[in-house]
């Protein structure tokens, strides 16, 4: 069969909504998409647990400390389920992995922001994982099947996620004045980093037009933006306060929240490299992958002994 043809088949496998499996044809560009998002989406859960791990030692009650413990283990835990839906696509986790501590692979922005104060565990859950699910929701419906697969069961633990974060901070915004005052540093903070979260403008979108084809983005960067805003405008409310954006606005004709402009050139130093903890997150994830060297090694020694016995007792 020509290419043409199996394009077309593929095409309108995606628009009847049938999932790609790792054995179906598919072409090359939508493999290398799929692989680069997700390997993406991995690398960020990964480097991600390392802003709230910083607060474990610090969590302000048993309480706090064991939310935070479960939710950077469930991090740990989606980073695996992607690299194995990501390994579908052809590539292996190893590979993944030095291309991440090379700096060659990319992670979300949002986690090279420093975590200063404990208002910002709060500030990351409602904030940070609010907006990772707005956009998870959207990829549990993706086109790829282990990709699509994997979604479902993260967003049911994103969502206790950002739970936890919204009562942390209700729990401080009806605290002593100090702790009101570090629950709106803590907002103010995290604010702009997650609203870049959603990736540049529709218009500077590079990947978009074709994810959206394929199915592996049902909404664009600008939309899933906007219902965020339009959720957490809400929200904000309940914690009686303010986000710092003096364009904020509700407009009647649009019936969504108009809000200002982000600052791109932040955004695209962060994403290049340049942001407050880049070098510092790239250093920890290299130093946690030499010293867990032995724990690799011992494994594999593991596996090579268990299958020598098994070879062994068939013979
Ligand atoms: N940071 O053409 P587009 C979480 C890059 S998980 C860095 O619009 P696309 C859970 C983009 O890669 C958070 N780079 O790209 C958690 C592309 O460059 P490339 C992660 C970014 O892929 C919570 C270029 O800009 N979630 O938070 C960013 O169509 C709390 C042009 O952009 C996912 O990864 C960015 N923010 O749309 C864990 C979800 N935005 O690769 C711990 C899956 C864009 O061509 C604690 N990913 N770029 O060289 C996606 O949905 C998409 O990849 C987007 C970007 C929407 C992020």
């Amino acid at each position: 069969m020509q290419v043409q043809d199996l394009e077309k088949i593929f095409q309108e496998k995606v628009d009847q909504e049938i999932k790609i499996e790792p054995r179906d044809w598919m072409p090359e560009a939508y493999r290398k998409t799929n692989l680069r998002q997700i390997s993406q989406h991995a690398h960020s859960e990964v480097v991600g647990m390392l802003p709230e791990g910083n607060w474990i030692t610090r969590a302000p009650s048993l309480k706090r400390k064991a939310i935070l413990i479960a939710k950077v283990q469930d991090e740990g835990g989606h980073g695996l389920y992607l690299y194995s839906a990501a390994e579908t696509l052809g590539m292996s986790r190893e590979q993944m992995i030095d291309d991440l501590l090379s700096g060659k692979a990319k992670y979300s922005s949002i986690f090279n922001y420093p975590t200063l104060s404990w208002a910002d565990m709060g500030a990351i859950g409602w904030l940070v994982d609010g907006a990772a699910i707005l956009n998870q929701v959207m990829l549990c419906r993706t086109s790829y099947g282990p990709y699509s697969r994997a979604m479902v069961r993260i967003c049911k633990e994103e969502s206790f996620h950002q739970r936890q974060g919204f009562e942390a901070l209700l729990v401080l915004s009806r605290g002593t004045a100090e702790q009101k005052a570090m629950c709106q540093d803590a907002i103010n903070r995290w604010w702009w980093p997650s609203l870049m979260m959603f990736g540049p403008k529709d218009s500077e979108s590079t990947n978009s037009d074709q994810s959206i084809k394929w199915k592996i983005k049902r909404k664009t960067n600008d939309e899933l933006r906007q219902s965020f805003v339009d959720m957490i405008a809400f929200q904000v409310k309940v914690l009686g306060m303010t986000l710092p954006d003096p364009h904020l606005k509700w407009n009647e004709e649009r019936q969504h929240y108009d809000f200002g402009e982000i600052n791109w050139d932040e955004f695209w130093s962060v994403v290049k490299g340049n942001g407050p903890c880049n070098k510092q997150r790239l250093a920890a994830r290299r130093k946690a992958h030499e010293e867990g060297a032995w724990v690799r090694e011992a494994a594999m020694a593991y596996a090579e002994k268990k299958a020598a016995r098994e070879k062994q007792k068939a013979a």
